[in-house]
C-alpha cells in the first residue's frame, strides 16, 4: 500500500475535506497533515500552485482537488466506472470548483468592499451555481449526483452546501441555499447521514 499524506488547512471543510472523507471511507490510511493559516503562509511560496490541498503518494506531490478526488474515488469505489456517470460526477465537482473560486475572490476583503462584493455574489454567481447544481441533482434522480449512489461528487457538494449554510460567510444569508436550491439541503442531510460520512466524523470526535 502506498504512503499517503494529505496537507490541508485545519478545519472540517474546503477543498481538502471531501478528500479526507473519501480516504477514510475507502479504508486508506493517510497522514492527515493539518496546517494553520500561519503555517500555510510560510509554506505557500514552495507549493506548486501556491495553494492546498496537496496529496503526497510515496513522496510524489499531487495538486488539484478534483483530480485527487477522482483518484481516491476510483481506489475506494466512490467514482463511477461508467463513462457517462463519470461525466456527471465530474460536472458537479467542476461546478463546485467554479463556485469556490467565485467565493474565494471575496475572501480577505473587509468592510464595505466585502459587503458589496458578497451581495453581488449572492444575487449573481452564487445563485447561478446553486440553481445549476440543483439542476444536476434533479437530472440524476434527486438523490445522488451520479450512478445512483454515493460518489466523490456528493461529498464535494455536501461540504460546499454545509459551508454556504453555516453562517461563516458574512453577507451570505444562511437560508440562501434553501430558497434557491432546496434539493441541495435535502442532499446535504442525506449525505451527512451516510454511514461512511458518519463514521468519518465519529473518527474525528
Ligand atoms: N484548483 C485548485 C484550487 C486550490 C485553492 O485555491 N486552494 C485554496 C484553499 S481551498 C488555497 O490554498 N488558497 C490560498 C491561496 O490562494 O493563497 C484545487 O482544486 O486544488
Amino acid at each position: 500500500m502506498p504512503r499517503y499524506k494529505l496537507t490541508y488547512f485545519d478545519f472540517d471543510g474546503g477543498r481538502g475535506e471531501p478528500i479526507r472523507i473519501a480516504l477514510h471511507a475507502s479504508g486508506i490510511e493517510f497522514d492527515d497533515n493539518r496546517v494553520s493559516f500561519a503555517e500555510f503562509g510560510k509554506l505557500r511560496g514552495g507549493l506548486r500552485f501556491n495553494s492546498l490541498p496537496v496529496l503526497e503518494i510515496d513522496g510524489a506531490t499531487i495538486t488539484q482537488s478534483n483530480a485527487i478526488c477522482r483518484y481516491i474515488g476510483k481506489a475506494g469505489n466512490l467514482y463511477p466506472a461508467d463513462d457517462l456517470q463519470a461525466l456527471y460526477c465530474d460536472e458537479a465537482m467542476d461546478a463546485c470548483e467554479d463556485l469556490s473560486h467565485h467565493v474565494g475572490q471575496t475572501i480577505g476583503m473587509e468592510g464595505e468592499e466585502l459587503k458589496v462584493a458578497r451581495e453581488k455574489l449572492v444575487a449573481g454567481w452564487l445563485s447561478v451555481f446553486l440553481r445549476g447544481l440543483d439542476d444536476l441533482l434533479t437530472r440524476s434522480g434527486g438523490s445522488y449526483f451520479a450512478d445512483n449512489r454515493l460518489t466523490v461528487a456528493d461529498l464535494k457538494v455536501m461540504v460546499e452546501t454545509r459551508w454556504l449554510r453555516a453562517g461563516s460567510l458574512d453577507y451570505v444569508p444562511t437560508d440562501l441555499v434553501q430558497r434557491v436550491a432546496p434539493g441541495l439541503v435535502e442532499h446535504q442531510q442525506q449525505i451527512e447521514s451516510d454511514p461512511r460520512v458518519v463514521a468519518y466524523y465519529a473518527s474525528r470526535a
